[in-house]
This record gives C-alpha cells, sequence and structure tokens, in this order.
C-alpha cells in the first residue's frame, strides 16, 4: 500500500490543506462520471451541456456490454431504452462540440478536478436484503488508482448510511495512498432520477450534498450548482446524506404500506377503500396533509424494495444506544412486509373467486395483466407481479403473462397479445396500470374466457366493477369491501 502522504517532520499532514489544494486547482473545469447507466448518462450530458466545464469524460469498463455503449456514446447516441426527454439531444450536442467523450481508460482521471460514481448497488440475492457493492467498489478502486492531491470525489450511488466515510474511503485512501478530506474531497450527492424523466429530474430536483467536512461540501456543492435550473442544494454531512437518500425512499414506501393495509382492512369491513381515500384527502388546510397514496397490487422497482433495508443496515452498523419499543419491529420493515404481502393477496382474491365459480387454482389458466413494475414503463425490476406468478405455478395454476411494453424477462413468456393471453382463461389479475388497459371490454373478455363466470382481480382499481358484475364475472378489486362478496349475474 503506498505510504501515506506525510508533511514536514513526518507528522500525516491534517487541518486546512485541503482547502489550499482547491484553492490551487482553481474553479472546477474538468470532470468524470464513472459508470455510464441511467444515472451517469444523463449526469455527464448535464455537465457537459452547463458551459461551466471544458470537459467531461464518461467511464465505462471494456466489456463485451460496455464496448457498445461507448461506441454509441462517442457517436453522441443514448444507449439508454424507452423514451428519455431533451437526453438524445443533449447527447449529440455535447459530443458534437467536444465537450463530452466516453472512454474506458481510467487512467484520464488523473487530470480531472471532479469525479462522480454512479454505478447501482442492487441486491446480491433479495432474500438476504444484503447490498451487492461490488461494482461499486470495483469502480471506486479504478479512481483511487488515478486519483491526485486536490480532486473531488463524489458518490451518487444509493448506499448504505456509513458508506462514503467508510469502505468507499477506504478504498479510495489504500489505492492512491492519499487522504480523504486533506488530500482530496469526497462527498455523496444521492440520484434522484426516475427513468422517463432523467433529464428533468437532474435539473428540477433539489440536490442532497454531504461532504465528508466542510470544504468537500462546498467543492460539490460548486460542481452541481451549474446544472440545477431552479431548484435548491442542499448542503449536509456525507452521512446525512446518505439516511436522507434512503430514508426518502422508506418514507414513500411507509405511506404506500399505510393505504395498502387501510385497502385491506376496508375489505374485511365491507367498505370502498377508494370512497374512503377520497375522504380522507379532503382533510387539508395549512399545514395539515394526509399526502394518503394508492393501494395496490405491490411495491416494484429498484428504490423502494431495497432502499428501506439500506437504512436498516446504516443503524444496525453504525447506531449506538438505539432507544426503540422493546421486542417492536421497524415499521419500515413492517411496511415492507405489509407492502410485498399484496401480490399474495392477489393471489388470495384469485382463489376465493375461482372458488366462487367452483374452482380452485389447480389446472386454472390465470391471465395476469402487466409485467412492469410502474404504469406505461418497461421496467420489470422486482416486480410483484412475479411473486403472484410464482405462486399460481406453485399452486398447480397455469399463468400467462401480457404487457404492452417488456418485452423479455429471464424464465417468463410475455406476449404483446391480449386477446391471445384471455383466450381461455378462468381467472384475469391486472398487476400494473398501463394505460391499455384502461377501457376494457368486459363483454369481450368473457367471450375470449369462454367460460360462464370468469374471474377478474384488479389490482390497480381500473376497471368498472359493476360492468364486469353484469357481464358475469366474479369480481375481486383491492380494496373494495364494497363489491368482493356481490352476488353471481348470468351475464
Ligand atoms: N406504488 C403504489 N402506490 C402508490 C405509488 C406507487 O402501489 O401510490 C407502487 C408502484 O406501482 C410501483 C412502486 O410502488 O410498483 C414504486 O413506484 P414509485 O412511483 O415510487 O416509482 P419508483 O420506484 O421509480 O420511485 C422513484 C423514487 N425516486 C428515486 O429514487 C429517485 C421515489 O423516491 C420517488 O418518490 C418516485 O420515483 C416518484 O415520486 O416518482
Amino acid at each position: 500500500m503506498p505510504a501515506r502522504r506525510r508533511g514536514r517532520g513526518g507528522k500525516p499532514v491534517t487541518g486546512g490543506h485541503l482547502v489550499r489544494l482547491l484553492e490551487e486547482r482553481g474553479p472546477i473545469r474538468a470532470v468524470g462520471v464513472v459508470g455510464m447507466g441511467y444515472v451517469g448518462i444523463p449526469a455527464a450530458a448535464l455537465f457537459a451541456d452547463s458551459g461551466a466545464f471544458t470537459t467531461v469524460l464518461g467511464f465505462q469498463r471494456d466489456s463485451p456490454t460496455g464496448r457498445p455503449k461507448i461506441a454509441l456514446l462517442n457517436r453522441g447516441e443514448s444507449p439508454l431504452g424507452g423514451e428519455e426527454p431533451d437526453l438524445a439531444a443533449i447527447l449529440s450536442r455535447v459530443v458534437t462540440a467536444g465537450t463530452f467523450r466516453c472512454t474506458s481508460d481510467f487512467s484520464e482521471i488523473a487530470p480531472l478536478d471532479a469525479v462522480t460514481v454512479a454505478i447501482q448497488t442492487p441486491f446480491a440475492r433479495p432474500e438476504d436484503l444484503l447490498p451487492d457493492f461490488s461494482s461499486l467498489f470495483e469502480g471506486l478502486r479504478s479512481v483511487g488508482r488515478h486519483l491526485t492531491p486536490g480532486t473531488l470525489v463524489v458518490v451518487e450511488s444509493t448506499v448504505t448510511p456509513g458508506t462514503t466515510g467508510g469502505p468507499a474511503r477506504r478504498i479510495l485512501e489504500e489505492e492512491s495512498g492519499l487522504t480523504a478530506g486533506e488530500d482530496f474531497a469526497l462527498a455523496h450527492a444521492p440520484e434522484r432520477v426516475m427513468v422517463g424523466r432523467l433529464i428533468r429530474n437532474i435539473r428540477e430536483h433539489d440536490r442532497v450534498i454531504g461532504g465528508l467536512d466542510p470544504a468537500s461540501t462546498r467543492r460539490a456543492v460548486e460542481l452541481y450548482t451549474p446544472v440545477l435550473a431552479a431548484n435548491r442544494v442542499i448542503p449536509m454531512t456525507a452521512l446525512a446524506a446518505e439516511v436522507t437518500k434512503t430514508a426518502e425512499n422508506a418514507f414513500r414506501d411507509l405511506q404506500i404500506a399505510a393505504v395498502n393495509q387501510l385497502a385491506l382492512y376496508c375489505e374485511a369491513m365491507g367498505v370502498n377503500v377508494y370512497e374512503v381515500r377520497a375522504g380522507i384527502a379532503s382533510l387539508k388546510d395549512e399545514g395539515i396533509t394526509r399526502a394518503i397514496l394508492y393501494p395496490g397490487a405491490g411495491v416494484g422497482g429498484h428504490c423502494l424494495p431495497k432502499d428501506t433495508y439500506h437504512m436498516e443496515r446504516g443503524v444496525t452498523t453504525l447506531g449506538s444506544e438505539l432507544d426503540f419499543p422493546e421486542g417492536s419491529e421497524s415499521l419500515f420493515v413492517l411496511a415492507r412486509r405489509i407492502n410485498d404481502f399484496m401480490p399474495r393477496h392477489m393471489a388470495t382474491l384469485t382463489e376465493q373467486g375461482l372458488a366462487r365459480a367452483g374452482k380452485g387454482l389447480r389446472g386454472s389458466r390465470v391471465a395476469i395483466l402487466g409485467w412492469a413494475f410502474l404504469r406505461n414503463s418497461d421496467d420489470a425490476r422486482n416486480t410483484p407481479s412475479e411473486v403472484f406468478y410464482t405462486l399460481v405455478r406453485e399452486a398447480g395454476g397455469v399463468p400467462a403473462v401480457h404487457d404492452p411494453y417488456v418485452r423479455q424477462y429471464p424464465g417468463v413468456e410475455i406476449s404483446g397479445d391480449l386477446e391471445a393471453v384471455v383466450r381461455g382463461a378462468d381467472a384475469i389479475a391486472l398487476f400494473t396500470a398501463h394505460s391499455a388497459y384502461t377501457s376494457l371490454d368486459p363483454y369481450r373478455l368473457k367471450t375470449l374466457s369462454g367460460k360462464d363466470h370468469p374471474v377478474v382481480v384488479d389490482g390497480r382499481n381500473l376497471m368498472d366493477p359493476d360492468a364486469f358484475i353484469a357481464a358475469g364475472f366474479v369480481y375481486r378489486g383491492i380494496g373494495r369491501g364494497d363489491k368482493n362478496s356481490h352476488p353471481i349475474r348470468r351475464g
């Protein structure tokens, strides 16, 4: 391990050395972004397009999947799927202007003034809820190997609280022989982008920026200010920024769990949760809000299912003397359990509906409408539909999946032909609120099913219960306690 930098007399250099180094460097001019994914690409494009920086380099590993990405980006084209407003135009502009270039040569980090790291941190194995930081740490090692005094390093990935000042700092120091907060600046600026609005989110969301020390925070604020449109930079410590990011998603997950539990209660009490929801939402005044969200078939995506566990792991590893009700489970973990229960509840509703039609799941064909975790998206990460699909198969049912956007998924056949998927179905379960499902014709679906009393289970409140009941369906809906015990009509 390279010897740590030492000052006169051999003592480790401490104090305002970093401030002097940053002053000597002057304003940030050359920026690097490590990780050309859905976070790094728009970030690099906006840095390059801001007019504040002369050079922006995108760093991508030279791998079978990385190489084509580099070529595309250097042609000013986006390798990202789906609609991303403004991204293609900005990329083309900055490549033509020569302010952005993509490379796999990490030695080009050495002359840069700032380097951000935007590498995803998925679950290693969802069941053990431990993040896989291997790619992020490999990226940090590449940065550390070429890090020079006075450079700013920013971690944008969502990480367990304590990562920036802990393992990330250690890797950078070990690889460079430099000291964070003395020889280089280190900060965490969590990404807050959503697929489909990457450019808008970076420009318009307030930006939480947390440095290991005040000088690092100030330097990171200098880096991001030029790309923020009207919004604010919110400076804090790196640890506070890590907690902010994981908690903001834990809170959203909690809000969804609260209304999901209310939906289960309304089913049990014979009430329509959507009427109750509208009633609750009507109470608003200065400073009074219920922020009640929507119940549904489950919570998927790349953020909410994991960020609660990042926060909980932060408390476990960093928390000293946590004072909490004896033997009580974390509210946030319970929220995760409730949200993860919803696709199971969908299976129960399906079984109940089939029983009303004198059938069971075994041998029944179950059409699943929607595989994406979000409406009108092709993103299927951690989709609740997969939990339901597995339950149906384990019960001896035959699932058939339709999605208008998702074309492929490991081990699952997904069709874009709705009528083919519904044909012969004993039950139809709606999981994703795609626009394609907002005007389904009950009589057409019943004809396609070929059944006297097919079952329909509405996981996203898209269907009119009375219309489907009138057509002869057995109806079940999340939160529809007012309809779930309806008499069966001839249709
Ligand atoms: N969901 C519900 N009920 C709701 C809202 C969402 O069941 O009322 C479900 C969705 O169906 C989906 C899951 O939750 O399966 C996640 O939906 P989401 O709207 O939270 O979308 P995400 O996962 O892309 O969340 C992102 C997050 N943004 C970032 O991490 C930068 C989250 O912090 C944002 O609040 C959210 O976008 C947003 O508000 O758009």
